[in-house]
């Protein structure tokens, strides 16, 4: 990933606390192309609300290689785990990074998953969790 890109997926994590700025030219609909961004080591917003049904996309805007992956321990028991490279635990999840940075989610790709169940969800970026890289999705009825 070039500089170039890098300057370009910040600007737009930028742009989504600047609604009315539109000097973004073609960045300016990016905001609604996904939910969650990915930078240098956040998630922007940290914390998200949807409602039961809805599907929440994160995007890599930045140029490092992220992780969406769910605290087993920490989404509500009836809800189904979840992370990027589809791993059905966080152990599975944290093994594949390991082996092979499995679950990656490169610059510029996204990850989306529907949320069902209502209640909290807390989940992190594998590489980046030492660094406080971690998320909240809070689901409502
Ligand atoms: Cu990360």
């Amino acid at each position: 990933m070039d500089r170039r890109t890098f300057l370009a997926g910040a600007a737009s994590v930028g742009s989504l606390g600047l609604a009315g700025c539109t000097a973004l030219g073609s960045g300016a609909d990016a905001p609604s192309d996904y939910d969650v961004g990915m930078g240098a080591a956040f998630f922007r917003p940290s914390k998200l609300e949807v409602k039961a049904g809805e599907t929440v996309v994160w995007a890599n805007t930045g140029n490092r290689r992220h992780t969406v992956t769910a605290y087993e321990n920490q989404i509500p028991e009836e809800a189904a785990y979840f992370a990027s490279g589809g791993f059905d635990s966080e152990q599975a999840a944290r093994d594949g990074w390991m082996d092979g940075f499995e679950g990656r989610i490169n610059a510029g790709a996204t990850f989306e998953h529907t949320f069902e169940v209502p209640g909290e969800y807390h989940y992190f970026c594998i590489p980046h969790e030492p660094t406080g890289m971690v998320g909240t999705v809070v689901v409502t009825e």
